[in-house]
Parts: C-alpha cells; structure tokens; sequence
C-alpha cells in the first residue's frame, strides 16, 4: 500500500516537471507587426520583429507622413492619408525612425 501511495507521488512530481518544462518554452519574435500613424504620432512607438520579418505601417492620420530611418535603412516617402507601407527588415539591430515633415513623431523598430 505504501509502496502504490509512493510511485502516485512520484508520477505527479513528473509530471509538474513536464508542465512547467512546457510553460518556459522560449517565445520568439513574431515576423510580422503592424504600426498606425493616428494623431501625429506612431503607434505602438516601438515594435519588435524577428530578423526576416516585415513591418507595415498604415496611415490613419488625415494628413501625410513619412516613415523615414535615422540610418537612411528604409523610407516610405511621402504617405498619403489612407496609404500603407511595408518593410522587410533582413538584419538584426535597432532602426530608429521619424517622419521627415513632423520630426517631433518618431519609433523604433527592433529586429532580434
Ligand atoms: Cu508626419
């Protein structure tokens, strides 16, 4: 009888260990985000991707804007009310961005 009541106690131990095993997998970046341009401002400020991803920025403000890096990496020109645009961002690092016409509006995407 002891023994029964010992391997039950054993089983159950195992199998916390293979939950808690489960729950601490690794979550990677997603490969894709999205970023609204409402109100002079990007939204969310900072996105985060995993290298090979792609970011679309969609404008939802009334007037235009540009999504423009710092480091010159990518530029979406002038976007329209209502336009959207996609970059896919190969290399890992830090991109810091503004919009050239209202430089007070900045983000950063960040690719891991
Ligand atoms: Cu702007």
């Amino acid at each position: 009888m002891k023994q029964v009541f010992l391997s039950t106690i054993i089983l159950v131990l195992i199998s916390m260990g293979f939950m808690s095993c489960s729950k601490s997998s690794s979550s990677s970046s997603p490969s894709t985000a999205t970023v609204n341009i409402k109100d002079m401002q990007f939204s969310p400020a900072s996105v985060t991707i995993a290298a090979g991803g792609t970011v679309t920025w969609t404008n939802n403000d009334s007037m235009t804007h540009t999504v423009t890096s710092t480091g010159s990496a990518f530029n979406s020109g002038n976007l329209a009310a209502g336009k959207t645009y996609s970059f896919t961002f190969s290399t890992k690092g830090t991109y810091p961005y503004t919009c050239t016409i209202h430089p007070s509006m900045t983000g950063t995407v960040i690719v891991n």
